[in-house]
């Protein structure tokens, strides 16, 4: 039997401008999605379940992975009260895994989910690419928001070249920069205005990264053994960008993170979003290695490529393109899936924006023909690669 990855979409729900049925004709058949509109902490009951997976089943697709439910920061935080939130967490596991819904993905980066700088980098070929400029965010967390201590974070040379970025730029380019921090991308939960993302910051002042290793540890030890009896696989989703940004302690950035992960809670229940995009931004992860070393419990994959400079700026590329080995990758999951007999969830992580989506309001990201040149050049390599391998 062939095992191929189950092709899939993120789609926002239903008031995302790529609908179910846009997504039907893209070839995916799976659906990556979250009830965004059920405040974060709150429980997802069987009904509100139940009602977005008829409207994706009545599409003629499956909703077949969560992304995400999101982690109150109170838990990130381990913060006095903290348990409420774990008790619903656990709750919205059970009730989704009563209608069906097994794949389970969240992250634990404190206060932001991905963060970039700008939304509309023109990528040279007429679409626009999402990119991180260090200097520029740099220049927001020195002089904009500034962060007490901020200049601590950074060498002489990063400084001046901040400054150089934060005086080149105008008003509405400073505001610009700010709200594409901080406003919230597509699935971050939180957006927040200067003052409230200064107060959501402090609340961390304290912590370095073992103290909030120590708290997924123990939100891994409250959820996994609900996971494990209601057969759900959760998946952490790595850090975006996967270094430390405005002090804030990082802890799913490396091989060595997991590591620590998976030693104090080895269940294959405690898994991994592999996403190409975030870990590739290191030189240090070595991605088809890690495929080979987590091939059980890698239980949902995003794919992207970034290109990467050694000042610490990135741009979103073409799929194909960019420091990430496409085809190395597809073959060590073509390799995992055969010898482990799964189909792993897939889907082609962000787009350009590109042809008519540039006259569109879209999702940053997330605009249809830029993903679905992704996921046809992404299902075209797998193929290939499976025939010429007879997998
Ligand atoms: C960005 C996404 C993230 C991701 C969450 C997972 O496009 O990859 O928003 O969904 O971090 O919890």
């Amino acid at each position: 039997m062939d095992h191929r990855m189950l092709q899939c979409m993120r789609w926002f729900g239903p008031s995302d401008p790529v609908s179910l049925s846009d997504i039907r004709q893209s070839g995916a058949s799976g659906i990556v999605t979250a009830l965004h509109h059920i405040p974060n902490g709150e429980v997802w009951s069987k009904e509100e379940i139940g009602e977005r997976r008829r409207l994706i089943e009545e599409a003629g697709l499956t909703w077949a992975v969560v992304e995400s439910i999101p982690v109150h920061e109170d838990i990130k935080l381990a913060a006095p009260g903290h348990e409420r939130y774990l008790l619903n967490y656990k709750e919205s596991i059970r009730n989704l895994a009563a209608e069906g819904v097994k794949v389970v993905t969240y992250n634990f980066m404190p206060v932001l989910d991905w963060t970039r700088t700008d939304l509309a980098y023109p990528y040279g070929d007429g679409s626009l690419a999402l990119h991180f400029d260090k200097a520029a965010y740099m220049a927001f967390d020195l002089f904009i928001l500034q962060r007490r201590n901020a200049g601590m974070s950074y060498s002489s040379a990063e400084i001046i070249r901040a400054r150089e970025m934060f005086d080149g730029m105008g008003k509405a380019e400073r505001k610009r920069l700010q709200d594409t921090i901080i406003a919230g991308l597509p699935g971050a939960e939180e957006h927040f205005t200067l003052e409230q993302f200064s107060t959501a910051l402090d609340r961390y002042r304290d912590m370095d990264s073992d103290g909030l290793r120590a708290n997924l540890i123990g939100f891994l030890k409250a959820i996994i053994p609900v996971a494990e009896e209601s057969g759900v696989v959760l998946a952490i989703h790595p850090d975006d960008p996967p270094y430390p940004i405005f002090g804030l302690p990082r802890v799913v950035s490396t091989s060595d993170d997991i590591d620590q992960l998976i030693e104090v809670l080895p269940s294959l229940n405690n898994g991994l979003c592999f996403c190409t995009g975030s870990f590739g931004v290191r030189p240090d992860n070595d991605l088809p290695s890690m495929i080979r070393k987590y091939s059980d419990r890698i239980h949902f994959l995003h794919l992207r490529s970034t290109r990467r400079d050694h000042l610490g700026n990135f741009t979103e590329a073409d799929h194909l393109d960019g420091d990430v080995n496409m085809p190395a990758v597809v073959q060590e999951i073509l390799l995992l899936m055969k010898a482990k007999e799964v189909s792993i969830p897939m889907r082609p992580d962000h787009g350009h924006q590109m042809l008519d989506d540039l006259k569109k309001h879209t999702n940053p990201g997330y605009s249809a023909i830029g993903r679905l040149r992704g996921l046809a050049e992404l299902r075209g390599l797998e193929l290939g690669i499976a025939t010429m391998m007879s997998l």
